[in-house]
């Protein structure tokens, strides 16, 4: 996969993307990060890529032309075409499901704001999709696009030794991710629950699924009721929720 970030920080982005799993799926040929600077496109003396608001306001906005340049530079060096994304408090909420659809994509491009923003006529041009990673603002549009490629590289294939850890993410079921644990199993903060101790798979993961549908549903009722929950889950939900409620009787 090749991932093209158009920023006025691209140092900041290449490091972002060279550590851990996504550094070492660039190092394994599983994905391709290239930054474009649209300073280095702007034509004036000054190299501007900012201008004032029109209409007066706060702040500054960031120019159509060094923009346009960039995306069209991006473009003429790799005829694969790219899906670009504008990363904005105003894009749809970042998820999984969303992850996972951007992962299978061969080419995508991020554009990164600064300042107040990006002239609305090229994002009316050159943009297909907005997304945002949370209902905040930031100070510009790279630690948006850091998360971007870290959730998409991750699931490119090969880039987790472990395939396996992908499956069984947070959200890839709808559901929190259950506690884990390592050794030591005895600890002044409490021992490691038996059930992780004793081999039986099919307990463990009857005891992994009962932990997510109770976690869900004690910190994100909002993704429980997204859920479509089989027999089984519902009856170690009922058992996690009697349970817990018991626990909680003075
Ligand atoms: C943001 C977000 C975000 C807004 C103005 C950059 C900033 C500045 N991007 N999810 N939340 N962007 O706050 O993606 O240009």
């Amino acid at each position: 996969m090749r991932i093209d970030v158009v920023t006025l920080f691209p140092e900041f982005v290449r490091q972002c993307a060279e550590i851990g799993v996504v550094g070492r799926a660039q190092r394994r040929g599983l994905l391709q990060v290239a930054t474009w600077n649209p300073r280095d496109f702007a034509t004036d003396a000054h190299r501007t890529v900012d201008g004032r608001p029109c209409g007066g306001g706060p702040g500054m906005v960031m120019r159509i032309e060094p923009l346009r340049t960039a995306l069209a530079a991006m473009r003429q060096a790799d005829p694969a075409p790219a899906h670009v994304i504008y990363l904005s408090p105003q894009g749809a909420r970042l998820t999984q499901g969303r992850v996972a659809a951007l992962a299978g994509m061969p080419r995508i491009a991020l554009l990164c704001g600064r300042y107040e923003g990006v002239d609305e006529r090229l994002l009316a041009h050159e943009v297909d999709e907005e997304l945002s990673i949370g209902d905040y603002v930031l100070s510009g549009g790279e630690l948006a696009a850091a998360v971007l490629i870290d959730a998409v590289g991750r699931l490119q294939e090969g880039a987790l030794n472990d395939a396996q850890s992908a499956t069984q993410d947070s959200f890839t079921d709808g559901l929190l991710d259950c506690p884990h644990y390592a050794k030591p199993l005895h600890d002044p903060y409490g021992d490691v629950p038996a059930v992780l101790q004793g081999g039986d798979h099919a307990a463990i993961r009857r005891w992994r699924l009962k932990q997510s549908l109770g976690r869900t549903w004690l910190r994100r009722p909002d993704l429980l009721s997204q859920c479509v929950l089989d027999e089984e889950s519902r009856a170690l939900l009922d058992e996690f929720r009697r349970e817990y409620l018991a626990s909680r009787v003075p």
